[in-house]
């Protein structure tokens, strides 16, 4: 079975209405590889402008993502939205589980599952981020956090069709220290023989793992030729020209 390649744009806190708009008709305006399927997270605030403005359903298949999804549909939680809001905005895609979610604003793993779960509910598609701090992968623990943050998603969901995981080292997010190919390879293998054993191996064999971790334009190219790495998450380049290139790794 092929894996259709998936680049993700997450956008994190940065962009204003001009910035994204530029960046938005940079990627309406590309020669995108056709056979890359590519979603794009701006913040919340922005969502429906990027909606509006980019090309979806075109033969790139640009879409939108949000950064987060609360796992309650409605109520009394100052600052956070629904799945279901983002349904009724036709958004369809949610990243869950970004290791700055879990450090900086206290997602636990049984938060993040509830997420999925709430997300897939509503038919939402998800982005789930699973990966290690440096402090684990020096005591050699990176599979075994690894495949806990995968165990309480698999508890909750067993249908893992509409998700896309993301595995980012917490060490290279941000800091320009990219995994190499091999250490990328590595863990991709690992999570995809956890699916295999502990939901189906058609789950293993169908579910896109993608990389994320300061991805560029000069380094995409060698870590995206692995057999195990399905497309990249993107954070900084995501907001600059070269994310084209990102997307075009494989072309
Ligand atoms: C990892 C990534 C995108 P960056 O967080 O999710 O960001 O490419 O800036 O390391």
């Amino acid at each position: 079975m092929s894996r259709r390649f998936f680049v993700g744009g997450n956008f994190k806190m940065n962009g204003s209405c001009d910035s994204l708009k530029a960046i938005v008709e940079n990627l309406n305006n590309a020669d995108l590889d056709p056979q890359t399927e590519v979603v794009v997270a701006p913040p919340t605030l922005y969502i429906c402008n990027v909606r509006d403005h980019i090309k979806s359903g075109g033969k790139a298949n640009l879409a939108v993502a949000a950064q987060n999804c609360y796992s309650a549909s409605s109520g009394a939680y100052t600052g956070e939205i629904s799945a279901q809001q983002l349904k009724d905005v036709e958004v369809n895609w949610a990243i869950i589980g970004h290791s700055e979610r879990r450090t900086l604003f206290g997602d636990t793993d049984d938060l993040i599952a509830k997420k999925v779960e709430a997300c897939l509910a509503e038919k939402i598609k998800v982005i789930f981020c699973v990966g290690e701090t440096l402090e684990q992968r020096e005591a050699g623990k990176t599979l075994e956090v690894v495949e806990k943050q995968l165990a309480a998603v698999g508890e909750k969901v067993k249908d893992w069709s509409d998700i896309v995981v993301a595995y980012e080292p917490v060490w290279a997010i941000g800091t320009g220290k990219v995994a190499t190919a091999d250490q990328a390879q590595e863990v991709h293998k690992a999570i995809r023989e956890w699916l295999g054993k502990n939901l189906s191996s058609q789950t293993a064999e169908a579910t896109r793992i993608i990389y994320g971790g300061s991805v560029t334009a000069a380094n995409c190219k060698d870590i995206g030729s692995r057999p195990d790495v399905d497309g990249f998450l993107v954070g900084g380049a995501s907001l600059k020209p070269e994310f084209v290139q990102i997307v075009n790794a494989n072309k």
